[in-house]
């Protein structure tokens, strides 16, 4: 066996690592000379090790972003560290150890394997958002938005663990209870900071429809996120009382049908009547205790306490309607009190039911009538109202201006937009995260740290052996001198939120490391991020936070644009098989055999193995492969065009053994026959004047797929661009080399090592190099095809009408359908056979026939 037969990934991978990294291939200039191009990825959090589904992320950037580099772009592709959070504070209480140190072993092990993986990172710009290098900066933006007055404190409620004596995460409850201690939680209310999100909310909403390259499912997710709501504010006199109940409402039209009103239990009118109601002080508590999450609302049961009170209906001063207080009345939507229409909403519906409520129906069905009742449901559709008076007989929809135009010429309402979004609570009473640059003064009240004073460094010598922040019961840290009056006084104790870091770390990359934030000059270089890729479980909080940060940096003078991100693909999970052993447990995939019939085995013990569905790869499930092993095993182009090559990239990933095979015998082979045909590839000849029937076809093909894949990789069909190059390889590998003059050879393969390299750069970049040339792969032009030869021919379609054959078409590929369709609906014997008719569908099938239905 000659040397060169097998392919050795290991040593050839990293050879081209070292020369790329040496050579600083993909490092960014501050000032691009060619057109720039932003390649990002979300950047991790350094949890310990690189999965896959991390690993198919930044294979997917990574093949655009040699893509761009090889079309001629100044590309920057950067790569950093999402480092604040809860799990190294977790592991600081597990292991006992600083949180710090626990989280940059993870990084250096992590970006090892990023590097393992050959991605085109310009690491000089590496940011790591825990080092003092990068939150002295978020501080100062803290201190800007401060200054803008999109930072305000308020009181709100905290998820209060009575047992550790500390504040809970939302994540660190489940079902009510402390996620440690297993004891119910108390919410409790504490002075907390927030970010004015909705002084943008309507612009974050104009937005969305300039994102135009995003997917339309995560713009719907915004979308309902922000939750604009048209509807009106509504007073309803309370008796014996001088101030009014003031509700929101989208369905005003329904107030006829109106049954009862209900207030949050944390309004403030609930909190004044508890002082004198015991029965309800505790049925607040009681509230208090469960989640708010909109998803706790919705599954929790429907309870409530009758108030006594009698709030008087507003267009019949005759009709009074009892006051509750609802468990399901949210205090941060609309005005935190609603009134109810049984008959019409599932929610007020099942109230009503349960506290023996009137449910008086008032909208019937277009086809029903005056008689028509609710029985075991609200009917929730579109109808006619009746019982209504001045709406009677009108439909909900044209009935809406006119309750409200009514409540405003009795004064008794206004029109209202109302959204759902809330301002961000960016206050965490944690140790791992970026200090607050507050100072309490007990004589100035709040007082900004100086800029002068940044950063407020996090102090690492904390313990963690009392429950609470550690920051709080610190010796010495949070003392200070008031920097107005010199008074004693006390730092803020909290941290920010990690999102925090996430929602501006795309600008610093541009300037990483300046002395301010970013340089603006250097920030309208690159910004917008031409391309975002991450997960889909980022579409709503990360991307809205995001997309107001760079909105508020606008308005305090950072940065000249409002969207950070052009276009945004999402890319689906890498999934696998789940295994059980026969007593529950979940086995790694590789504790796992197979028998002759493909029966799984337990390897250890050869007892028989319960295979699961496949799942979205996650430790807790143990259907994780390790991107190291594999990586150390088969190599990173392996594992790079397996994950491209078989499915969309937006799409789910099924990893299975037999595809990874497949993309490590195919490189092998490539490998095997690039190296037999070197010597033959290293013709000076120019390409022939005459070619046979083998020579043009073969010729035909490379540019037909030189034109195709590169299509292919502008819109992220990159599947189909893999497929096309294994085509293309294919008809390589079967070809009879007598049969082709070397010229026609050479310009095949190299074709093929071209397109290939975005996907699996090192082989390719290492045959590059053994066919002689001095420039390496890495910073060649990518090829340009000859339309003269990328042209199809041109194929005879049948059109056929409701089945006949009625005329042919000379059609090439390039016509889309819609073209197709026209060509064909013009021909003036097809028109002849539509004359009077209507055209109901048409079905094409691809290069033989077009069918036209028609009615008639
Ligand atoms: C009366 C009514 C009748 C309503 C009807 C609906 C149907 P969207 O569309 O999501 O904005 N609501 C208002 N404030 C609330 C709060 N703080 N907590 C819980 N629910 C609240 O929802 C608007 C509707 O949600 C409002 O319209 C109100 O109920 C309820 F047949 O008013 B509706
Ligand atoms: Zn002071």
């Amino acid at each position: 066996m000659a040397l060169d037969d097998r392919y050795n990934p290991k040593e050839n991978e990293q050879k081209w690592q070292t020369v790329w990294h040496d050579q600083q291939s993909f490092k960014a200039d501050d000032h691009p000379t060619k057109p720039k191009y932003y390649v990002l990825e979300m950047f991790p959090y350094p949890s310990g090790r690189i999965h896959m589904g991390h690993a198919r992320n930044y294979t997917i950037g990574d093949v655009i972003a040699r893509f761009k580099k090889a079309e001629g772009f100044h590309v920057l592709h950067p790569m950093g560290w999402d480092a604040f959070g809860l799990p190294a504070e977790n592991a600081a209480i597990q292991n006992k150890r600083p949180p710090a140190e626990w989280t940059h072993e993870n990084i250096a092990i992590m970006k090892q394997q990023l590097q393992a993986m050959g991605l085109s990172y310009d690491w000089s710009r590496e940011i790591c958002s825990c080092d003092a290098n990068y939150y002295a900066h978020e501080q100062k933006i803290f201190l800007d938005f401060y200054t803008h007055n999109f930072v305000y404190r308020k009181e709100s409620f905290v998820n209060w663990d009575p047992v550790e004596h500390t504040v809970l995460a939302n994540e660190q409850v489940i079902d009510g209870k402390g996620w440690r201690s297993g004891a119910p939680i108390e919410k409790r209310k504490l002075q907390q900071w927030y970010l004015k999100i909705t002084d943008f909310a309507e612009d974050l909403l104009k937005g969305l429809d300039t994102l135009t390259q995003w997917p339309e499912k995560v713009i719907t997710m915004q979308r309902n996120w922000i939750g604009k709501s048209y509807g009106a504010t509504v007073e309803f006199v309370i008796e014996g009382r001088s101030d009014a109940l003031k509700i929101f409402t989208t369905r005003p039209e329904t107030l006829f049908g109106a049954s009862f009103c209900a207030l949050s239990p944390n309004h403030p009118l609930a909190e004044e009547l508890s002082k004198t109601n015991q029965a309800l002080a505790d049925f607040i508590i009681d509230c208090n205790r469960a989640g708010t999450s909109l998803e706790a609302i919705e599954k929790m049961e429907k309870r409530g306490l009758d108030t006594g009170l009698k709030v008087v209906h507003p267009f019949d001063p005759t009709w009074t309607l009892p006051l509750y207080v609802a468990n399901f009345v949210l205090m941060e939507y609309g005005t935190g009190a609603v009134f109810a229409c049984p008959a019409h909403d599932a929610r007020d519906f099942e109230f009503a039911k349960k506290y023996n409520l009137p449910i008086k129906a008032i909208l019937h069905p277009k086809d029903a009538d005056e008689t028509f009742a609710v029985q075991d449901q609200a009917y929730e559709g579109d109808g006619i109202l009746f019982h209504s008076d001045f709406m009677n007989g009108i439909s909900n929809a044209d009935a809406l201006p006119l309750a409200i135009q009514k409540l405003e010429d009795l004064k008794k309402g206004v029109a209202t937009l109302t959204y759902r979004l809330r301002d961000w609570g960016v206050s965490r009473q944690r140790y791992w995260g970026c200090p607050i640059p507050i100072i309490h003064c007990g004589v100035c009240g709040v007082v900004p740290v100086p800029e002068k004073d940044l950063p407020v460094l996090l102090p690492t010598d904390v313990t963690f052996d009392k429950p609470g922040n550690p920051l709080a019961h610190h010796p010495t840290w949070k003392n200070v001198s008031c920097p107005t009056c010199g008074q004693a006084a006390q730092r803020e104790t909290d941290t920010l939120d990690t999102f925090f870091e996430s929602s501006w770390y795309f600008a610093r990359f541009c300037s990483p490391q300046a002395p301010t934030p970013f340089v603006k000059e250097v920030a309208d270089t690159w910004l917008p991020v031409d391309q975002y890729i991450g997960g889909i479980e980022h579409a709503v909080l990360h991307l809205l936070y995001a997309r107001f940060f760079t909105r508020a940096l606008k308005a305090c003078g950072y940065l000249n644009i409002e969207e950070p991100f052009q276009r945004l693909l999402s890319q689906g999970m890498v999934c696998h098989m789940t295994y059980r052993a026969h007593n529950g447990d979940w086995l790694l995939p590789e504790e796992v055999g197979f028998d002759d019939a493909g029966k799984p085995y337990r390897l250890s013990d050869h007892s028989p193995v319960r295979p699961g569905r496949s799942e979205k790869m996650s430790k807790s499930k143990k259907n994780v492969v390790d991107s190291q092993i594999f990586i150390d095993a088969f190599g990173a182009d392996t594992a790079r065009l397996f994950m491209i090559s078989d499915s969309p990239p937006e799409r789910d990933f099924e990893w299975t053994d037999a595809g990874a095979q497949g993309a490590w015998k195919y490189l092998n082979r490539l490998w095997r026959y690039g190296v037999s045909i070197l010597d033959d590839l290293k013709t000076k000849a120019p390409m022939p004047t005459t070619l046979n029937d083998t020579e043009l076809s073969l010729r035909k093909t490379v540019h037909q797929t030189l034109k195709t894949a590169t299509k292919d990789l502008r819109v992220f069909h990159l599947n189909r661009y893999v497929a096309r190059l294994r085509e293309l390889s294919n008809i390589l590998f079967d070809l009879n080399l007598e049969s082709v003059q070397k010229p026609v050879l050479k310009e095949a393969f190299e074709s093929l090592l071209q397109l290939l390299n975005p996907v699996a750069p090192h082989i390719t970049e290492e045959l590059w190099q053994r066919l002689g040339h001095s420039v390496m792969l890495t910073e060649t032009a990518w090829p340009v095809f000859d339309e003269a030869l990328a042209h199809e021919d041109s194929f005879t379609l049948a059109v056929q009408v409701n089945g006949k054959l009625r005329a042919t078409l000379e059609i090439t590929e390039d016509h889309p359908q819609s073209e197709i369709e026209a060509l064909a609906l013009d021909d003036p014997r097809v028109k002849a056979q539509l004359d009077g008719k209507q055209v109901k569908k048409m079905i094409l099938v691809p290069k033989k026939v077009l069918n036209i239905v028609v009615s008639g």
